[in-house]
C-alpha cells in the first residue's frame, strides 16, 4: 500500500524514543547495560539512585522492582540488564530503540 507522505506508520515514531536508566555507580549490571546501549550508539538519560530516595522510589513505583538497573525505552519498562540483553538476543532491542512499538 502506498501511504500518503504526511501519514506515518502506526508502528514508528518520528523521533527516537527517550531511554532512561535508573542506576547505581557501584553496580556491575548497570555497567553491562550501559555498555550494550553505548554499543548501539544511543543516548541514555542516567538517573542515579545513589543517596537519592526520591529517585529510588520513582524507580520502584514505575518498574515494580527494587534492583538496579531499571531501563525504560520510550516510557515503556523493559526491565533490567538481563532483560535488555535478552531483548537484544531475540532481535527486539534494535526495533525498540528505533521507535517501533512493542
Ligand atoms: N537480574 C538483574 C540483577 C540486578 C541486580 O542484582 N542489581 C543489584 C546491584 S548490581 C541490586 O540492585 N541489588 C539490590 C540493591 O542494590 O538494592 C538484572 O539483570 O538487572
Amino acid at each position: 500500500m502506498v501511504r500518503p507522505t504526511h501519514c506515518k506508520s502506526p508502528t514508528m515514531s518520528s523521533t527516537p524514543p527517550r531511554i532512561e536508566m535508573y542506576h547505581s555507580a557501584s553496580c556491575g549490571y548497570c555497567m553491562m547495560a550501559r555498555r550494550l546501549l553505548a554499543d548501539k550508539g544511543v543516548p541514555v538519560d542516567l538517573i542515579s539512585v545513589d543517596g537519592d530516595a526520591k529517585a529510588r522510589a520513582a524507580m520502584e513505583q514505575r518498574s515494580g522492582r527494587r534492583t538496579v538497573p531499571q531501563i525504560f525505552i520510550g516510557g515503556q519498562h523493559v526491565g533490567g540488564c538481563d532483560d535488555l540483553h535478552a531483548l537484544d538476543r531475540n532481535g527486539r532491542l534494535d526495533a525498540l530503540l528505533a521507535g517501533e512499538a512493542a
